[in-house]
């Protein structure tokens, strides 16, 4: 089955009994996907035909609770004032100019690039990480804590969405060449795949997003958010943030890194737990 299945009338007429049903999003989506749909199509004819249910269940019971207050436009994060540019209700998405200095991405990349090797992604079925023609950059990680730079974002993220620093993992940093992207994914692990037990005993769920960029590219090498109609441009020292309040497509956080046109792309990754990451 691909994205050029259309809503016909069966499935309006189908969909509208199951609202009449009170079924909820979540059971209709996976009774579509049980049955063939592309998951973009049984997405789209939800939110058109039963958004109510769609947005109640995607905001419900979020696991981060609601940090930043959307009249703000100026936030201390710990050390330093940190500008809110765009703030979406849903998806969460949040756009932050100034979380860092120009001094910090310069550092941040020259400790990261001696480090770097192809980037690896999880492989859900199994929990094991491998190389993956969807994620063409160079990343490395490093561990919380390590260093002053390392320690001070993290402090300062920690700050800006209070959220403990025990609940996130390590800053990740990615290069990107001209041509590299990372095509759209979502950052929870989905539960479904067996390999997703074994990484959620450490630290539960993901559950936020919070992508720093640490240049601005010549061209290209914007954060997409296909299933919203969202680009955030890669701006030195900017990030957005974005939340997932459950493990689900409903959030609307599938997302991606465009290609690279021209120079070269470089963004750090802090991805937030639902329990301590130790
Ligand atoms: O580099 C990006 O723009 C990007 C896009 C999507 C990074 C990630 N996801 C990630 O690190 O999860
Ligand atoms: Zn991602």
């Amino acid at each position: 089955m691909d994205s050029r299945q259309a809503i016909t009338p069966e499935l309006r007429e189908w969909l509208i009994a199951q609202v009449a049903a009170g079924h909820r999003a979540e059971r209709v989506l996976a009774s579509m996907q049980a049955s063939g749909w592309d998951t973009g199509v049984a997405l789209e004819a939800i939110r058109e035909i039963m958004p109510d249910a769609a947005d109640e269940l995607a905001l419900a019971a979020p696991a981060m609770p609601d940090l930043v207050d959307d009249a703000a436009h100026r936030l201390l994060a710990h050390d330093r004032q940190v500008d809110v540019v765009v703030s979406i209700r849903h998806p969460r998405i949040v756009v932050f100019r100034d979380l860092l200095s120009d001094a910090e991405c310069d550092a941040l990349i020259e400790l990261a690039r001696p480090r770097l090797s192809r980037s690896e992604t999880v492989v859900n079925r199994t929990g094991e990480s491998e190389v993956n023609a969807a994620r063409t950059s160079q990343g490395m990680f490093f561990s919380r804590g390590e260093g002053e730079l390392v320690s001070a974002i993290e402090a300062r993220i920690a700050a800006l969405l209070q959220w403990p620093l025990e609940r996130g993992e390590g800053l990740q940093v990615l290069r990107y060449g001209v041509g590299a992207e990372y095509r759209p994914h979502f950052d929870y692990f989905d539960p479904a795949q067996p390999g997703s037990q074994a990484i959620l005993k450490r630290g539960g769920q993901r559950v936020g997003t919070v992508l720093m960029y640490l240049n601005t590219p010549e061209s290209g090498g914007a954060t997409t958010f296909p299933d919203a109609g969202i680009e955030v441009q890669a701006l030195r020292g900017s990030a957005v943030f974005f939340a997932y309040g459950q493990p689900s497509p409903l959030t609307r956080t599938l997302h991606g890194g465009a290609p690279v046109q021209a120079g070269e792309k470089w963004v750090a990754t802090k991805w937030l737990r639902a329990g301590r990451f130790d």
